[in-house]
């Protein structure tokens, strides 16, 4: 055991629609470095959530007929059942619409900004994409329409309060600089600290209540809603009891991971440090940016047709293959693609053929030589494995795991003790002992990545008993 403590945050999940497989990658690879973590006895904490004060979901509930709290209820049993139950082992799902939870912490923090002097009220006109939920400006339209909504932004003049970003510009810059606050990956960092040397301008932080509100009222003038970005960041601490019961805040704040998308990484390198500077409050320790995931090249998307469900995935391949392809197959620091032809072959070549394969090889051989099961001992991760996910490259990772999938199976290959027990009993039977091991060693490091098939291997090597096919070939 050590007293090292993770906290580790994925961003909370718009819940206007159903959660996709770019959402999916974000939780699974929150998840594997949680699991990670946590086998190596660190406390650990892991937060996830839907962020609800949000006119999108307004509109989706409009659109489907009900009302939003019906609408919402629906949606967050979809992101529940599908990802976050059981493998996605979160401590917490926060959801901001909860007033008892969420609302103390998100108010309290913006009486801190209010005492520091960085919120005052401005006139403001601008192009606001719902999409987005932010002001976009003239050069991000593209025939008049934001690019990656595909819908013309809406011309808004109102009196808002603004957070005075401007202001910690300087600091900010200074933190990432320094790597007290670390943007993985470089590129990503050098894209943050370009738009720093540029001055970050000031941001609007509230809109004013309409009929359609939604959202938490700003203190002492309720004529105005936070702004969704405002409310949605504070969640981070506001699920450790900032504002209410602060005892798990103590514990875990700073946070040591914030996994989110390239898409939010100003908010989250250049918005968010600012409002806990302005509150004075310590600064995330790291945030690892994701790239994205494209189908055949493209942006998946309903108009083009290429979304891939999670839903089918899961069904068709379960839980543990849908996990492996995104963790193996895509970087966590480039875009990357994913088809239901790639998805096929991968799960044939490395999972049908390699790991499920190497498994029933070795048990079988194991169940008819051996007379009880193979004592297995826990060994120490190589350094190669986890300098690897030290470094969140858990697709090297993963790699390094297969590798020595197929070394193995070349042992097997080469000694062929298949045959070696029946002419050389004993030395077969120490070489089928030696597999196990090797298979038992394997599947320790793959336990934070594939719990499931983890889980299986070990009990059948414990039973010396082939398991049941635990990768069904696929046509
Ligand atoms: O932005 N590939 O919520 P959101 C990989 N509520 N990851 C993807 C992806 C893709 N194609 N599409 C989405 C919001 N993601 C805000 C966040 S946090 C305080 C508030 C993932 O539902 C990725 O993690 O639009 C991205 O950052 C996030 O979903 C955006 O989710």
């Amino acid at each position: 055991m050590t007293d090292k403590k993770f906290y580790l945050t994925t961003p909370i999940f718009y819940p206007n629609a159903k959660l996709h497989l770019g959402h999916a990658y974000t939780t699974t690879i929150s998840d594997i470095l949680v699991r990670y973590h946590r086998l190596q006895g660190e406390k650990t904490y892991f937060l996830t959530g839907s962020d609800e004060n949000t006119q999108k979901v307004v509109q989706a509930a409009k659109a489907a007929g009900v009302t939003p709290t019906e609408f919402l209820d629906g949606i967050i049993r979809n992101f529940k059942t599908l990802f976050y139950s059981p493998n996605i082992s979160y401590d917490q799902f926060i959801r901001t619409s909860d007033e008892e939870a969420h609302w103390p912490g998100a108010v309290l923090l913006w009486k801190k900004l209010v005492e520091a002097g960085d919120i005052y009220k401005k006139e403001y006109e601008g192009l606001y994409c719902v999409g987005h939920e932010a002001f976009i400006t003239e050069k991000d339209l593209v025939d008049g329409k934001c690019p990656d909504h595909g819908s013309a932004p809406e011309k808004i003049q109102e009196e808002n309060y603004f957070f005075k970003l401007s202001r910690h510009t300087q600091a900010i810059k200074e933190k990432i600089e320094s790597g007290e606050l670390q943007i993985i990956p470089d590129t990503r960092r050098n894209e943050i600290l370009s738009l720093l040397s540029q001055g970050l301008e000031d941001v609007s932080f509230s809109r004013p209540r309409t009929d359609s509100s939604v959202g938490i009222p700003v203190p002492g003038d309720d004529s105005q809603v936070m702004y969704v970005w405002c409310d949605a960041l504070s969640n981070y601490i506001t699920a450790l009891g900032y504002g209410r019961d602060d005892a798990l805040y103590k514990e875990f704040w700073p946070v040591n991971l914030h996994v989110i998308g390239k898409d939010i990484l100003r908010f989250h390198a250049a918005i968010w440090p600012g409002v806990l500077l302005s509150a004075g409050l310590p600064l995330p320790k790291a945030l690892l940016v994701h790239g994205f995931i494209t189908s055949g090249g493209k942006k998946m998307s309903k108009t083009l047709g290429n979304v891939i469900d999670p839903e089918e995935l899961l069904a068709e391949y379960g839980t543990d293959a849908v996990r492996y392809y995104l963790a193996r197959h895509i970087s966590p620091f480039e875009d990357g693609d994913i088809t239901r032809e790639s998805f096929k072959d991968v799960y044939n070549a490395d999972l049908a053929n390699g790991l499920g394969n190497l498994t029933a090889r070795i048990l079988q051989l194991a169940q008819t030589h051996l007379e009880k099961p193979v004592a297995v001992e826990m060994t120490p991760a190589p350094k190669k494995f986890s300098d690897a996910m030290d470094r969140f490259e858990i697709h090297k990772a993963l790699e390094y795991i297969w590798s020595r999938i197929s070394a193995l199976d070349h042992k097997i290959t080469e000694t062929a003790p298949f045959k070696l027990v029946k002419t050389d009993p004993e030395k077969g039977k120490a070489i089928i002992t030696e597999l196990v091991h090797e298979l038992a060693a394997i599947d320790l490091l793959l336990e934070p990545i594939l719990p499931e098939t983890s889980k299986k291997i070990i009990e059948a090597i414990v039973a010396n008993k082939k398991p049941e096919t635990l990768f069904t070939r696929k046509q």
